[in-house]
């Protein structure tokens, strides 16, 4: 997904349109404002602000990174995800559905126990 710049700061607070329909500035007006994002993805805040001053304008950028859910938030992770061992459906809990794997593969043996012919 192509980065979304989002919004721009105004000396008193308010902020631009996001350029994406999908970002929403929850709570403008404020110092810290909220922002929603509706989909998954990796977007690009780039803010910038102004003083009454007239003094050249500031401005930074960072990633955000939307996920589906916590687990794969915490798979992404960029300081490595520990899986739980016995995480057999990769849904980062340990529960029945993973016993369910287990025993549903309950001593299948694919050893190669027989004489084997390769051509
Ligand atoms: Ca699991």
């Amino acid at each position: 997904m192509a980065p979304s710049y989002v919004p721009l700061v105004h000396p008193i607070g308010r902020f631009s349109p996001p350029a994406d329909p999908n970002v929403t500035i929850v709570t403008p007006g404020v110092e810290d404002p909220t922002v929603e994002i509706a989909v998954t993805g990796t977007f690009t805040l780039r803010v910038v602000a102004t003083d009454l001053a007239g003094n050249p304008p500031g401005e930074d950028t960072m990633e955000i990174s939307v996920f589906a859910d916590s687990c794969e938030a915490a798979q992404e992770n960029p300081n490595g995800y520990d899986a739980p061992q016995g995480d057999l459906n990769d849904d980062c809990v340990v529960d029945f559905l993973d016993y369910a794997i287990l025993a549903t593969e309950w001593l299948d043996d694919r050893a190669l126990i027989t004489q084997q012919t390769y051509e």
